[in-house]
């Protein structure tokens, strides 16, 4: 994964997790992304890895993992190295937000990404009577869930795009402020 790196050798790689269940949309909006930022893919089995780099010195590396249920069992897996989590909830599925919120609950048990940061992006705000970010925040009880890191709910529609940007956006913040808070921490660890 040098490719972006010898564009520009201060450009920092962020490893973001896009994880939520099966058809909550997040093919829709990396695909959406690509179109936005002409970014690039890697054609792999299993799930999708994209690249996007919205600020000059942090690019992200997106990886879809797959939300159908055999998928999940291997989330897990994918956790070590991640510095941020892009948690995507169907809010038109009501019949499953209880499974989402307990795959989301079960994840950020996860040790490797302890104090990671996660924007969950609230999608299909376009339908009627969709559940809003703060209906989403309440359910999966976001706030006591995510006491120990930066996290943040937002509302967004991967078909036209609306939200995706500002999502990606907070994230890369927070990621920012992660990754040095981690660097800062090792720094004092070597000293
Ligand atoms: P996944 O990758 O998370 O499994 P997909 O989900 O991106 O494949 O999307 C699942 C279905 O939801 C697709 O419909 C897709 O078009 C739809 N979808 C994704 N995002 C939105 C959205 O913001 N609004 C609406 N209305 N639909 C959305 P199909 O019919 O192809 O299965
Ligand atoms: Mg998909």
């Amino acid at each position: 994964m040098g490719l972006l790196s010898s564009k520009n050798s201060k450009t920092k790689q962020a490893r973001i997790l896009l994880l939520g269940l099966d058809s909550a949309g997040k093919s829709t909006l990396l695909y959406k992304l690509k179109l936005a930022k002409n970014i690039s893919t890697l054609p792999t089995i299993g799930f999708n890895v994209e690249m996007i780099q919205l600020e000059k010195n942090l690019s992200l590396t997106i990886w879809d993992v797959g939300g159908q249920e055999k998928m999940r069992t291997v989330w897990d897996h994918y956790c070590e190295n991640t510095d941020g989590l892009m948690y995507v909830v169907d809010s038109t599925d009501k019949q499953r937000l209880k499974d989402s919120s307990r795959e989301l609950e079960h994840i950020l048990k996860n040790e490797h990404i302890k104090n990671v940061p996660v924007v969950l992006l609230a999608n299909k705000q376009d339908v009627p009577g969709a559940l809003t970010a703060e209906d989403i925040t309440r359910m999966f009880k976001v706030k006591k869930l995510c006491s120990d890191r930066n996290w943040y709910v937002q509302p967004c529609c991967a078909i036209t795009g609306d939200g995706l940007m500002e999502g990606f956006r907070k994230l890369t913040g927070f990621v920012k402020s992660h990754m040095k808070s981690r660097g800062d921490r090792n720094k004092s660890r070597l000293n």
